[in-house]
């Protein structure tokens, strides 16, 4: 599966190899100025009641469906606390805060199997236990920078966070249920939104449909940074798939099914897909899924902010994807020279992000500072973000880079 993405980015990259170059151009002149962050902070809106527990001063409000965690607001504790975790739906959510009162009594149905059933949160509990740090994701994080302006949120890099879910295996369920029936290729989780009458469900429902292969680290969580699961992030009970974009983790939960297809619904078969710029999007495309590999600088990053000259210490965050971040290097010259960054604070796993350090001594001036990692299977973050319609996946280090001034 991942041999089959790749190949087909690299088709993508080939196809759209001239609008690359001009691209990065865009992409470096947007950052210089603070272009994408600035725009979105300007545009302070207040909090949605369903997330209004969170922390305004931390956050990015771009609508009532899409809330961004500032740049400057990850802090260096490797977990990304609830308060600051960026939101995103698709849909309307579920408003009403009693659907969280009595989490326990949340019940999943799950077919596709030998003996399907349905399961309250509380016998789910009992199945087995499964905390999994993990790096969760919105597949347009980036979008900001693409320069053909894909429609969708602007977002830069804080539609991610680092956080801890915890819940059961579905390895555990699956042995409960006396496994999947045979020829089953997918796993597939809808979510728990009301679709409004006279609209066909498959327009509107959230729906995605993962490759099997994903059981082996997904769970179905209950609880969020050691608190129960918040309505805004998928309580009582959401799917968790460690690893591949934020979308394949649906929340609230309503029907588990093992399938021999994709779901039907128009956000499994026409979004999400890797569709050339400008191209009409289609189920043949590969589905957006797992994460690359992916690194930004978080201090200093504020443009607007005059660092003093002398030691800097530069810091961020690196992800590996599907395997661990193994190095992570960083460039105070716009990439021309790369020196070997050091990873500080604890080692989460293979799908948790390891903050870094670099101590720099900046003269006065401006400066480009970039990062860039590499993951244990040998990849490393490219310069140029792959292009594609909807502005998905930007692991672009170029995009990503930061001029500061020094004085
Ligand atoms: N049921 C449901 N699940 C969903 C969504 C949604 O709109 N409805 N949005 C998805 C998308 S696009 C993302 S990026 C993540 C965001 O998770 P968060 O809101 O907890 O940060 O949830 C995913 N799961
Ligand atoms: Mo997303």
């Amino acid at each position: 599966m991942k041999e089959l993405s790749n190949a087909s980015r690299r088709r993508m990259l080939a196809s759209t190899g001239g609008i690359v170059a001009l691209a990065s151009l865009g992409g470096v002149a947007r950052a210089d100025t603070g272009g994408a962050d600035s725009a979105a902070a300007k545009a302070v809106k207040s909090l949605p009641d369903y997330a209004s527990w969170k922390d305004a001063d931390s956050l990015i409000v771009h609508s009532a469906n899409t809330i961004e965690t500032k740049r400057t607001a990850f802090g260096s504790s490797v977990i990304t606390p609830t308060d600051r975790l960026f939101v995103r739906n698709n849909v309307t959510p579920p408003k009403d805060p009693s659907m969280v009162k009595e989490p326990d009594s949340w019940t999943v149905e799950v077919s596709g199997v030998a003996k399907p059933r349905s399961f309250t949160v509380a016998e789910l509990k009992e199945l087995g236990l499964a905390a999994v740090p993990m790096v969760l994701q919105c597949s347009g994080n980036g979008r900001g920078w693409f320069p053909h302006k894909p429609s969708g949120t602007q977002w830069t890099v804080g539609a991610a966070g680092c956080v801890i879910f915890t819940g059961v295996p579905v390895k555990a369920l699956l042995e409960a249920v006396g496994g999947m029936t045979d020829g089953m290729v997918y796993m597939t989780s809808t979510g728990g939104e009301e679709i409004p009458a006279g609209l066909d469900p498959n327009t509107v429902k959230i729906e995605r449909s993962v490759p099997i292969s994903a059981i082996e680290d997904a769970i179905l969580a209950w609880e969020l940074n050691g608190e129960p699961l918040p309505l805004a992030h998928g309580g009582p009970l959401r799917m968790i798939v460690p690893g591949y974009t934020g979308v394949n983790s649906i929340k609230y939960i309503k029907h588990l099914a093992f399938t021999k297809e994709q779901s039907m619904a128009k956000i499994q078969q026409t979004s999400y897909r890797w569709t050339p710029v400008g191209g009409k999007p289609k189920p043949s495309e590969d589905s957006i899924w797992e994460m690359p590999v992916k690194s930004w600088i978080n201090y200093p990053s504020d443009p607007d902010q005059t660092v003093k000259a002398g030691k800097v210490q530069i810091s961020g965050v690196a992800m590996g994807g599907m395997t661990a971040a193994k190095t992570i290097e960083v460039s105070v010259n716009g990439g021309k020279d790369w020196q070997k960054a050091e990873f500080v604070g604890p080692d989460l796993g293979k799908y948790a992000w390891r903050e870094f350090v670099f101590a720099a001594d900046l003269a006065a001036g401006t400066h480009e500072l970039a990062c860039r990692a590499t993951n244990e299977a040998g990849d490393t973050q490219p310069e140029k973000r792959l292009e594609n319609n909807r502005g998905y996946i930007n692991n672009s280090w170029r995009d990503h880079m930061v001029a500061i001034k020094v004085a």
